[in-house]
């Protein structure tokens, strides 16, 4: 199956902890606060890679995590960092947050880095929280959690080979035998009318993507039939694999058929001929195809074709192994750049407001937000100390001067998601 939309969930590393530790100095109690920084939380990220086609792995891997860090530690040590998780996805990814809809970036480059999980910052230590008035501070912070989420990914194929050819010549009976793509096969015109695209496994380990176009017929360059809008695909494809029906049904003629095709690639674009052309003959099956296949050679003086049948599945396998060397040839060479697609480069979800205060019908306030989540989960609510620290955060941000604008009183209670106080005026 050719997989080229799969969702998948990330969990970048939490910050470590902060340490909160005091010196043991001989007859010194307390000698000075010593916890170091928690460590910060791997991140994951997604890296460009040119030899992947499809997002099968991804199949098996539905969940990838970073590494925590490590908590801050005695003595003024610091937590270790937790490492990266890298994972390879192909070139032309978009990544997609599955929650909010919204695009977090596009893989065009091989070795761009797109980080989808920011690791947590670490905590600072009491040893950051020291200072003249307070010289023996409880005080730690907790790590930030690492970024959580459901990820979308979804790969705009672009195809290792295309195969062109006039309508009926046998183009997508030869990708419904050589990949598990099930076209519409059948003996009128213009039976395809989207790309089809199916992988192809060689046989020896190698595979490939193969596009299968709608036909391409003379004047197509300009607008005639459905080509136009499709030979935009065989430009990002390096390899164009050119099928001629050599039974010559519907009365056809292979040699003119060869040279009005190579004229359209032409016209729509000079480059397409110095792409590697792999020329097959198909049909061979049929009984006139072996002498117009001779006449061909003759014709076009052209020795090197492929003479295969689609539909009796013969001669195929040296076809495949060429297709396949021919693209290790051309791995070398990027597709032609589509000028039209500009490269977008998207930036992280913005920001919301730092909160929002809602009061229920009970007349208790909820203090939400994305900013006071962050706070919120840094602290320790387990000593007086830290919840002190977390009062006059929540201060510095404005919560209590917009809990005052919206009438709040001495003794209504507030709550920040599950921690709930008094407010004291
Ligand atoms: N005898 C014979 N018939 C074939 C062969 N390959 C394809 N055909 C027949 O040719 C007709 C057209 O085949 P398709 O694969 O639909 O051709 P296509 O090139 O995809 O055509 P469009 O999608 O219209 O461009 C069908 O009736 C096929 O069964 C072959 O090797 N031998
Ligand atoms: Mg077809």
């Amino acid at each position: 199956m050719f997989v080229d939309s799969v969702k998948i969930f990330v969990k970048a590393g939490d910050g470590g902890d902060g340490g909160s530790y005091f010196l043991h100095e001989k007859y010194v109690d307390r000698g000075g606060p010593s916890g170091g920084n928690g460590g910060r939380g791997g991140s994951v990220i997604f890296v460009g890679e040119e030899g992947l086609t499809t997002l099968l792995d991804f199949r098996f891997t539905r969940k990838i995590v970073a590494e925590p860090g490590q908590n801050g530690m005695d003595k003024n040590m610091f937590g270790k960092s937790g490492k990266n998780a890298y994972a390879k996805v192909p070139i032309g990814t978009t990544i997609i947050d599955a929650d909010t809809n919204t695009i977090i970036g596009d893989i065009t480059k091989h070795g761009q880095e797109v980080v989808v999980a920011a690791g947590g910052r670490g905590g600072k230590g009491n040893a950051c929280f020291a200072s003249s008035r307070n010289p023996a501070p409880e005080i730690a912070e907790k790590g930030v959690p690492g970024v959580e989420r459901n990820l979308q990914l979804e790969l705009k194929v672009l195809a290792d080979v295309g195969l062109v050819g006039f309508p009926s010549v046998g183009k997508s009976t030869l990708i419904s035998v050589v990949s598990a793509a099930k076209p519409k096969i059948a003996s009128y015109h213009f039976t395809t009318l989207h790309p089809n695209l199916g992988v192809v496994a060689v046989g020896d380990g190698r595979s490939f993507v193969m596009a299968d176009l709608p036909g391409l017929i003379e004047g197509a360059s300009s607008g005639l039939g459905l080509g136009f809008q499709f030979l935009k695909h065989i430009e990002r494809t390096r390899v164009i694999v050119h099928i001629i029906d050599m039974s010559a049904t519907d009365g056809r003629d292979p040699v003119d058929d060869y040279y009005k095709i190579r004229k359209e690639l032409e016209n729509y674009n000079p480059d397409l001929l110095k792409r590697p052309e792999i020329i097959v003959a198909n049909k061979m099956d049929l009984p006139e195809a072996s002498d117009n296949l001779e006449l061909f050679k003759e014709e076009t003086g052209i020795q090197e074709i492929y003479a295969i049948s689609a539909y009796t599945k013969s001669n195929l396998q040296q076809l495949l192994y060429k297709i396949a060397d021919t693209l290790e040839e051309t791995r070398k060479f990027k597709p032609i750049e589509d000028a039209s697609e500009e490269v977008v480069e998207y930036n992280f979800i913005p920001k919301g407001p730092e909160f929002t205060i809602r009061r229920d019908e009970e007349g208790i306030y909820h203090v939400e937000g994305e900013e006071v989540k962050k706070v919120f989960d840094r602290i320790n609510f387990n000593n007086e100390a830290n919840i002190r620290m977390f009062a006059k955060k929540l201060r510095d941000m404005g919560v209590d001067a917009e809990l005052r604008r919206l009438g709040v009183k001495h003794g209504d209670l507030v709550c920040v998601f599950d921690y709930e106080f008094e407010f004291i005026d």
